[in-house]
């Protein structure tokens, strides 16, 4: 982990079958914090479909060796070294037993085993399972586990693995034991055991074919309030699988166990996952509507891991997306279809509004910068450092398309025949495409360009319309933005890039379309596939020069370069037929006088708002007809980090200013409908986490917030103030606490104080709330006088901070590198030192997530030329002193 030689670059292209497969596998673990000892019982073979090789190389990371036998026989030809352990000329055939130890209390990289609160854990993706045991810790190694476990009854009543529990009992000296077996084949990457104080919600469904299914949340036993929504989130996704892809739950038993140690969200151990406790634990009074949606979009993708990812596996780690893009795709498609049905495309909308978000902001920036790299990678340092917004949310993307070409019973089809065909293998992302292809009659072969080519692509977009014909006709242009990292690199050609398009008449309606050559017209919503650099499409029949509804419902991930007017975007933004589309044109509105004003901010010139802004935001805020949902992410302005990175040079100061100003105007010019807003959408009654009842709750608070920046914001400190004392939900009670904190940031007294002080002792013995504490101050806007970096310092010292819990440190160190852009960013440099001082301490406890922090400063060549020194200057520095492998990779290529 801790080379600082040069690292050694893994690459696709040196793929080569293992020289042994493994088919069994028996674990047996005497679990103790301070030395875990594992015997491993491996029934090895030499596999006929690679080179020979006369030695066994079995990795192996941070481990002791006690011994090694063949066949039941000691055997001495074993060299323990640094990477693993070799085992020389072995039989074509034979039983391995290795034993080891390993330290799972010191163990602060959460990878491999280790324990926390008390309880053991273990995380083996990528590659953990070789800081357990010596093995072919690769994931196309699949072999059947049995596993044991022995601990001390008392500190351990629990003892969990994956499968079927097939035997328990006391042994003596107080200790007991477990045996699991699982019948599937799997890879190292998803065995896993959990052993401690633990509780379960406990509830039995049937599945599909009427088999009885046992399901448990297990969490720590203070936390057995807090479960009922993840369990019925597991419930919903075993019938939501099985209706739309005909998917059952093969075990009879499925745990999802909650940590609160957890490098990232959670993980699809099969059978076992194992939960970040931020995905699993919800109940009115701690977790806000955001938590209750992400804790069934998590609980939804782990659990369709098991057929896309489990069952089906990766051959290789260049192959992620392969099960994480797919997965992630599901967990789209199954909270669309929580969030209002498969029917309601105004509900479906939404969610795809806000993936879409996502992307745009983080996927596109990775695309941009020093690590941007196709959907199926070509090289990795790291592979942990490869579980990107491009592997999950751009594969996403990339697996819509083919439901977006295919239809969705197509797209059924291809899904069908994957699993026909590589049902218990490990495969490829062209596997996953061949099987689309040939399900569906279809030639998907320049379809493969979307997982080898990385960078954005832009689709820029001319019309013409010929009044004597009636014809009006789009030309598609596709390529990348001039001096992007794709542009750079040869080109593998054009892209198939499936774009859809409407066409809205002068009234508002949409046209019927018909293509030339077509003898009647169809649809008013049509695919057109551009395959080329340049093609044009022609329809016929258009009685009036049209607008166009460019990639509706964002059919791919480009960039659409198209030169609307004001005019032109307030009219989509008042008639489109698309959801997403009317949401895009508002954006459109928005980023657009955002960049101009932010500009203007830069040479320090006053600025002045734009009324066809006011007036946009006026109709959507009361439309009525429109849901509270999409109201709120209507009225949303662009992100301050979304709008820096449209700059030629990111400038977030200038950003700030601008952004603040617009909001100032919206909610002074809009004050009545603001408040009217904030009246019409209160929830009364008991809490519920329905999409309705949360849109409304959004759309209030979005309200408030704006109100928060009115100069006399004494209203708004009475309303905050009145919701914070009344809130019976989270999401009231910290959007209430964040506006105080914004009026308090703009010199309106010390108002947020109190509640602030409130807040900690009333969820004291609740971190995750706590987290929420210390995320609501990372991200508050500092004053001259008080500039963020001071609270965040002096909040470093807090009792309640701990910078080993992935949470916390996320909570108060991540929140303000990342999502406080005009306060990081401080003309100081203070920012970018800070961030330097705590990459390198997470350095040395956990690579994992120093490495991710570290990514916060890879786009520092686009900002303006003082912040870009600086930025170089704290990227010299963690270079020079930081130790893994994780963080010299991004920080190196951040530098090159
Ligand atoms: N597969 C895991 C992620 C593992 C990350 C390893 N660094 C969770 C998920 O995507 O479902
Ligand atoms: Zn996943």
């Amino acid at each position: 982990m801790s080379d600082t030689a040069t690292p050694t670059v893994i690459r696709r292209e040196d793929y080569a079958p293992p020289a042994f497969l493994i088919d069994t596998v028996d674990l047996e673990f005497d679990l103790a914090p301070e030395r875990t000892v594992v015997k491993s019982t491996l029934r090895v073979r030499r596999n006929p479909d690679a080179q020979p090789s006369a030695h066994l190389e079995l990795m192996g990371e941070q481990l002791e060796f006690i011994g090694a036998a063949i066949d039941g026989k000691p055997y001495a030809n074993v060299r323990a070294h640094e990477h693993g352990l070799t085992v020389e000329n072995v039989p074509d055939a034979f039983e391995l037993t290795l034993t080891g130890a390993c330290a799972p209390e010191a163990n602060t990289t959460l990878s491999g085993l280790y324990v926390s609160s008390g309880n053991f854990f273990t995380q083996c993706e990528a590659e953990g399972f070789r800081r357990i045991t010596w093995f072919l810790d690769r994931p196309d190694v699949m072999a059947t586990y049995t596993v044991t476990l022995r601990a001390d009854k008392l500190a351990y009543p629990v003892l969990l693995s994956n499968g079927n529990l097939i035997a328990e009992g006391d042994l003596p000296d107080g200790r007991h034991y477990a045996k699991w077996e699982d019948p599937f084949r799997k890879p190292s990457y998803l065995f896993a055991l959990v052993a401690g104080k633990l509780v379960a919600l406990e509830e039995r469904i049937q599945s599909g074919s009427g088999k009885e299914k046992l399901l448990q949340v297990w969490v720590e036993p203070h936390d057995l309030d807090k479960t009922r929504h993840a369990m019925d989130s597991l419930i919903h996704s075993i019938h939501w699988d099985e209706q739309r892809f005909g998917l059952e739950l093969d075990l009879d038993r499925f745990m999802i166990v909650a940590v609160s140690d957890f490098n990232m969200g959670a993980m699809e151990n099969k059978g076992l996952n194992i939960f970040n406790t931020k995905y699993v634990l919800a109940n009115p009074e701690t977790a806000t509507d955001v938590d209750f949606a992400n804790i069934e979009a998590v609980v939804g993708h782990e659990y369709f891991h098991n057929w896309t990812g489990n069952r089906v596996t990766c051959r290789d780690w260049f192959q992620l997306s392969l099960k994480e893009g797919l997965t992630v795709f599901r967990d789209q498609e199954f909270s669309a279809a929580m969030s209002g049905g498969d029917e309601n495309e105004a509900a479906r909308a939404t969610k795809r509004i806000e993936d879409v978000r996502v992307l745009r902001q983080m996927q596109f920036a990775e695309d941009a910068g020093p690590m941007a790299h196709p959907v199926r990678p070509e090289s990795y340092v790291e592979i942990n450092n490869f579980y990107t917004m491009t592997v999950y949310e751009k594969g996403a993307e990339v697996v819509r398309m083919y439901q977006t070409l295919l239809g969705r019973d197509g797209f059924r089809k291809g899904m069908d025949l994957y699993f026909q065909r590589h049902d218990g293998q490990a495969v490829t992302c062209d596997d996953f495409r061949h099987a689309m292809a040939d399900a569906n009659g279809r030639d998907l072969a320049q379809f493969e360009r979307w997982y080898s080519q990385a960078g954005t692509p832009r689709v820029s977009v001319t019309t013409s319309y010929d009044e004597g014909t009636r014809c009006y006709s789009v030309t598609l242009t596709q390529g990348y933005a001039n001096g992007s990292p794709a542009a750079r690199e040869t080109q593998k050609g054009p892209l198939h890039i499936p774009f859809a398009i409407g066409l809205i008449g002068p009234d508002g309606a949409d046209l019927p379309l018909r293509l030339e050559g077509e003898a009647a017209a169809h649809g008013t919503t049509r695919v057109l596939e551009l395959t080329d650099t340049q093609q044009t499409f022609t329809f016929a029949d258009v009685m009036a020069k049209p607008l166009p509804s460019l990639l509706r419902n964002f059919s791919a991930p480009v960039i659409v370069d198209y030169d609307y007017g004001n005019d032109e975007l307030a009219f989509l933004l008042a008639h489109d037929s698309d959801a997403f589309n009317r949401w895009e044109a508002g954006q459109r509105l928005a980023t657009r006088e955002l960049l101009a004003l932010a500009a203007r901010a830069a040479a320090g010139q006053p600025l002045e708002i734009n009324p066809a802004l006011v007036d946009a935001f006026l109709r959507v805020l009361t439309d009525e007809s429109l849901s509270p949902s999409f109201r709120e992410l209507a009225l949303m302005l662009p992100s301050e980090t979304y709008l820096a990175e449209q700059m030629a040079e990111s400038d977030p100061a200038a950003v700030h200013t601008a952004r603040q100003f617009v909001r100032k105007q919206l909610a002074t010019a809009l004050k009545g409908e603001w408040l009217a807003a904030y009246e019409r959408n209160v929830t009364p009654g008991a809490y519920e986490p329905t999409p309705e009842a949360a849109g409304h709750r959004g759309l209030k608070n979005l309200a408030l917030s704006y109100l928060s920046e009115l100069d006399d914001a004494a209203q708004a400190v009475r309303l905050a103030t009145a919701q914070y004392d009344s809130a019976n939900n989270m999401t009231d009670r910290s959007a209430a606490l964040s506006a105080l904190l914004n009026v308090q940031a703009a010199g309106g007294g010390d108002v947020a104080r109190k509640a602030l002080e409130d807040f900690y002792v009333r969820f004291e013995k609740e971190p995750l709330v706590i987290d929420k504490w210390f995320a609501l101050q990372a991200t508050q806007r500092g004053t001259a006088q008080r500039p963020t970096i001071e609270t965040v310092r002096a909040l470093m010292g807090h009792p309640a901070f701990n910078i080993k819990n992935p949470n916390r440190a996320r909570s108060l160190i991540f929140s303000f590198c990342a999502a406080n852009p005009a306060q990081f960013h401080a003309a100081d440099g203070s920012g970018y030192a800070f961030w330097a001082d705590q990459v390198i301490a997470l350095d040395a406890l956990n690579p994992q997530v120093a490495a991710r922090l570290a990514r916060n400063l890879e786009l520092w060549r686009r900002f303006t030329p003082a912040l870009r020194d600086a930025m170089r200057a704290a990227l010299q520095r963690v270079a020079a002193e930081a130790k893994s492998r994780d963080v010299r990779e991004i920080v190196e290529k951040a530098l090159a």
